[in-house]
């Protein structure tokens, strides 16, 4: 079992810290995004949708897509639940974790994707204006999840989970996407540097 991935890239990082969390241990290997490889033939028999991360099992199978590679490995080892637990704990979780994806972590992508001058070997072509728009939809975020997080340690509640893991790859993507957390969120800056002080965060 092997996981193919780039270290240096948002999403397979939040499979990393999510195993790290499990103390799950596995192969690794490393394509390189910048240079094209996820668009070569054998990686694209792997996955056609020529992103990384994808999990391959002994037998040959791919799992791609981040979320589905964390939810094979939570049901193999539940402990420490990372997607939540009983009915109510699993809504919550991904009601949460669909939002630190598609409003944080996709918005900030978009903005790098976009706007960087390097990325151009990702997004081609790139458009400066919907780089913008994203900049402004992670902004309107960052408030919304800074009046949660005022009165909970976790973006899910009191327990640590898959929502932090994304939430976290995507603050820290801000910094190549050219974003700042503005001064006024303290509870997002909280959060974060709890976040970011776990041992799984250098994963
Ligand atoms: N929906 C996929 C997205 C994965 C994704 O966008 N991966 C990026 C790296 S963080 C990638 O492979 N980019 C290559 C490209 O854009 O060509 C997931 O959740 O795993």
């Amino acid at each position: 079992m092997k996981i193919i991935e780039t270290r240096q890239a948002p999403n397979p990082r939040r499979v990393r810290i999510f195993l790290a969390e499990k103390g799950i241990e596995i192969e690794y290997e490393e394509i390189s995004i910048m240079t094209g490889e996820q668009r070569s033939d054998a990686f694209t028999a792997i996955n056609p949708m020529q992103r990384v991360p994808v999990l391959v099992l002994d037998d040959g199978t791919a799992i791609a897509e981040t979320v589905a590679i964390c939810r094979y490995f939570e049901e193999q080892q539940p402990k420490p639940a990372l997607m939540g637990e009983g009915a109510l704990g699993r809504a919550t979780v991904e009601m949460w974790q669909r939002r630190m994806e598609s409003d944080l972590l996709w918005t900030v992508g978009n903005k790098f994707r976009h706007t960087n001058p390097r990325a151009i070997v990702l997004e081609d072509p790139q458009i400066a204006q919907w780089g913008e728009v994203n900049e402004g939809r992670a902004m309107d975020f960052l408030k919304v999840l800074d009046a949660h997080l005022a009165d909970r340690p976790f973006v899910a509640g009191d327990n640590y989970s898959i929502a932090d893991i994304t939430g976290l790859c995507a603050v820290d993507f801000m910094k190549p996407a050219q974003l700042e957390l503005p001064s006024e969120h303290t509870n997002v800056a909280r959060w974060y540097g709890e976040l970011a002080a776990r041992p799984s965060a250098q994963a």
